[in-house]
């Protein structure tokens, strides 16, 4: 059986790639490597723990002994790198973890394949998850990022990932290990953590507390649900190319306070309050320091040349979501206790 090790298993994203390929493919073995930081938790992977071709390995990638370890003692035909520092916010309180984990956790990670695959690297492949961001700000409506657009990183959290990106890329043109990457715009879904806008606004809405947008709340993003962006993933790793770049995106823009809007109408239904008690909440706080404007993909090459779309649309995403939150009060009240209050407080 191929071993397929799978980093950042234990988030938001990591937990639906994690869940996919043991699903979907029992021909492999899935190792899910994950340091269970605050973003990081067990319960998302419930369902699947005990799997026969599932293994948790507690462990953080910022280690390069213990990586080498772990990657040398196995056979891994690919790695999904997904673990990361992931909150823009957090970035710019705390830049230095997200250096650690996202640049140096990486470039451990690519140490340790380059070293551990020596020049036999036929079928491996390395697979670093990364992010729209990387390619700045848009301003013009109509405009996309694209493969090919250069890369304007503009906050800490962007500049990391930039940073990774590029050490993917040069491990590819140096020592030729067969990389593949993936730039994808902002997801959705279950189990994504309440510091992030649709989540807090779902938690706080249930909590009838403020619903704290930024600035003006004009800036826009692309939203993609979580498990189109696992399918997406799941199609890269098999048929994406060595050395290639795919964007991933839902073609699904929305400005910020259009998308609280939308939200708060579709819970005053939910939680049986009258049409319009719900976006009373909004309240406008001090906009976010060096805050992107506008990112949007243009997904083009992956659909045309890999076939992906995303199969679901946005107001069935966000129900599903939604409903999922209502159904989960026990995740929310667990992943909310403790830091997170003196994170939220620290925060407004
Ligand atoms: P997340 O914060 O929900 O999860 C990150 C996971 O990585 C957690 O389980 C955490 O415990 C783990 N982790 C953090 N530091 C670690 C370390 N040093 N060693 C081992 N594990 C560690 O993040 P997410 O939103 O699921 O994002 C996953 C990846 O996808 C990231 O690389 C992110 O940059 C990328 N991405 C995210 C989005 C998005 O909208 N969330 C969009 C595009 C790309
Ligand atoms: O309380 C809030 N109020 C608000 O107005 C929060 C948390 C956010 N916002 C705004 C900021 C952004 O314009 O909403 C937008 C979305 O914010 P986030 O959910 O923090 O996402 P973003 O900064 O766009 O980054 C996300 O998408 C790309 C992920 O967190 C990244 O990991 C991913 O790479």
């Amino acid at each position: 059986m191929k071993k397929i090790l799978i980093t950042g298993g234990a988030g938001f994203i990591g937990s639906h790639v994690v869940r996919r390929f043991v699903t979907y493919h029992p021909e492999y073995h899935i190792y899910n490597l994950d340091a269970l930081t605050y973003a990081g938790n067990l319960e998302n992977l419930r369902d699947i723990e005990n799997a026969p071709n599932y293994t948790f390995v507690k462990g953080d990638i910022v280690d390069a002994e213990f990586i080498d370890k772990l990657i040398s003692e196995n056979d891994f035909h690919g790695i999904i790198h997904l673990a990361a520092e992931s909150h823009v916010d957090r970035s710019i309180t705390d830049p230095m973890s997200f250096v650690m984990t996202n640049v140096v956790g990486t470039v451990n990670l690519l140490n340790a394949a380059r070293k551990t695959w020596k020049d036999n690297f036929a079928g491996r492949r390395f697979y670093h998850v990364s992010t729209d961001e990387v390619y700045g700000e848009l301003h013009d409506p109509g405009t996309f990022f694209t493969e090919e657009t250069s890369y304007d990183p503009r906050s800490p959290y962007s500049a990391s990932k930039a940073s990774s990106d590029h050490f993917v890329r040069a491990y590819e043109n140096t020592y030729k290990l067969p990389v593949v990457i993936s730039n994808c715009s902002n997801n959705y879904g279950p189990n994504h953590f309440p510091e992030k806008l649709i989540p807090l606004m779902i938690h706080n809405i249930i909590q009838s507390k403020p619903l704290p947008v930024y600035g003006k709340g004009e800036n826009v993003r692309d939203w993609l649900f979580v498990e189109d962006h696992a399918i997406a993933i799941d199609v890269i790793f098999h048929d994406g190319k060595n050395g290639e770049t795919y964007n991933i995106g839902g073609h699904n823009e929305w400005k910020n306070l259009d998308l609280v809007l939308v939200l708060c109408r579709l819970m005053d239904k939910k939680l049986g309050r009258a049409d319009g008690e719900t976006e009373k909440l909004i309240t406008y706080v001090t906009d976010r320091a060096g805050h992107d404007l506008r990112y949007a993909i243009d997904a083009t090459k992956l659909s045309e040349e890999l076939g992906w779309k995303p199969s679901l649309q946005f107001e069935e995403g966000l129900e599903r979501t939604v409903d999922w939150y209502l159904a989960n009060g026990e995740w929310l009240e667990n992943v909310t206790s403790g830091n997170y209050q003196k994170y939220y407080s620290d925060m407004y």
